[in-house]
């Protein structure tokens, strides 16, 4: 195999990949015209991507289910060694329960059988149904134990509910008991949130996924997710969904929050905000090939917790991987930033 971006003294490993078996876009594009999901934001991307003639939505729509010649083709071309595979946003979270619980078990068997197809390419996440969560922690399981995934996709609220909520857990204490990385990926702002950024075409990726994916974090961190389960690790994407910029308000408000015992929600917790951070969250950089975030959250989390990412196809640059390359850190920042954290977070061999 030969690479068209230089040799470099590390491997360059993806860590925020969108797939879907084809069955998916089908199933997503059934729901939409029978108007079956209540999810505005689902129906007005979906229903963009599968319908839309322009070049950006039939790549989308030819990348995500090719995992063998065109991504493998796509990957060497931007010398990405190794994808990281998760289940496209929203997966199966705006699906009926049984339908949910179901497509998540199947597509996590044609994860496997592309990852046994090319074992040193490709490494993924198993995907569950919040909806039941019992179904979950088992698939949970059952994706890691059995079929050798490499942690956990969560395309954040379902339905509108957030992961804090404690009928949830039992997915936090299979992850942790696994010690199985959590990505929680962005979802669309659900409808109690979404209308005035769909009004300017804010709600996407743009800046409405960061928010809505941010604020789910930190509804965990708030609701004390970390003090219940120390080890659990969960990543976020987009250089932390903006929120490391604001730790130190982050902190600050909510000590006054729980001094001033303002909100019912807001009780003590064990650690500041800014621990959990820096503790339980790693990050990647998916989408943001510029310098000055990945720098400074190297600066304030620490250069072992931040991790590299494409976001393919939703942003499938070459030219975004050589400005990488050419990070201004150290050399060893550089092949942990590439490399080693994924391994280590991710256990790949
Ligand atoms: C988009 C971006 C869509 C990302 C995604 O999943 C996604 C997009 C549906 O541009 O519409 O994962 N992203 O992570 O930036
Ligand atoms: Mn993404």
């Amino acid at each position: 195999m030969t690479l068209e971006t230089p040799s470099v003294p590390y491997r360059r490993i993806a860590t925020e990949e969108a797939f879907c078996p084809p069955e998916m876009l089908e199933r997503y594009r059934r729901l939409i015209e029978a108007g079956a999901v209540d999810d505005i934001g689902f129906n007005s991307m979906w229903g963009f991507y599968l319908s839309s003639d322009s070049a950006r939505s039939r790549h989308i729509r030819d990348c995500l289910s090719d995992v063998d010649d065109r991504r493998l083709a796509h990957m060497d071309a931007a010398g990405v060694d190794m994808a990281v595979l998760a289940l496209t946003s929203p997966g199966v979270q705006p699906m009926p329960k049984d339908e949910a619980v179901g497509f998540a078990a199947y597509a996590n068997d044609w994860l496997a059988d592309a990852i046994r197809r090319h074992p040193t390419r490709y490494a993924g996440l198993a995907a569950c149904a919040p909806q039941d969560t019992e179904a979950a922690a088992k698939e949970i399981e059952r994706g890691v134990s059995k079929l050798g995934l490499n942690g956990v996709i969560i395309n954040s609220h379902t339905q509108g509910e957030y992961l804090d909520d404690q009928k949830f857990w039992p997915i936090f204490e299979a992850a942790e008991a696994l010690d199985a990385p959590i990505y929680l990926h962005p979802n669309s702002p659900n409808n109690a949130m979404i209308q005035p950024l769909l009004d300017k075409g804010l709600d996407g990726a743009i800046y409405g996924f960061s928010m809505e994916t941010g604020m789910h974090v930190l509804r965990m961190i708030i609701a004390g997710v970390f003090d219940r389960f120390p080890k659990l690790q969960v990543v976020i994407g987009h250089v932390g969904e903006s929120l490391p910029f604001t730790l130190y308000r982050i902190d600050y408000m909510h000590q006054a929050s729980v001094a001033s015992g303002r909100y019912e929600a807001v009780k003590p917790l064990k650690r500041k905000p800014s621990d959990y951070m820096r503790e339980n969250l790693h990050y990647t950089n998916s989408g943001v090939a510029w310098a000055p975030p990945i720098r400074f959250l190297q600066e304030v989390i620490g250069a072992d917790r931040v991790m590299y990412a494409m976001d393919y196809p939703y942003q499938y640059n070459v030219e975004e991987v050589a400005a990488l390359d050419a990070l201004p850190i150290s050399a060893e920042d550089k092949a942990a930033f590439f490399e080693g954290n994924a391994r280590r977070l991710f256990k790949l061999s």
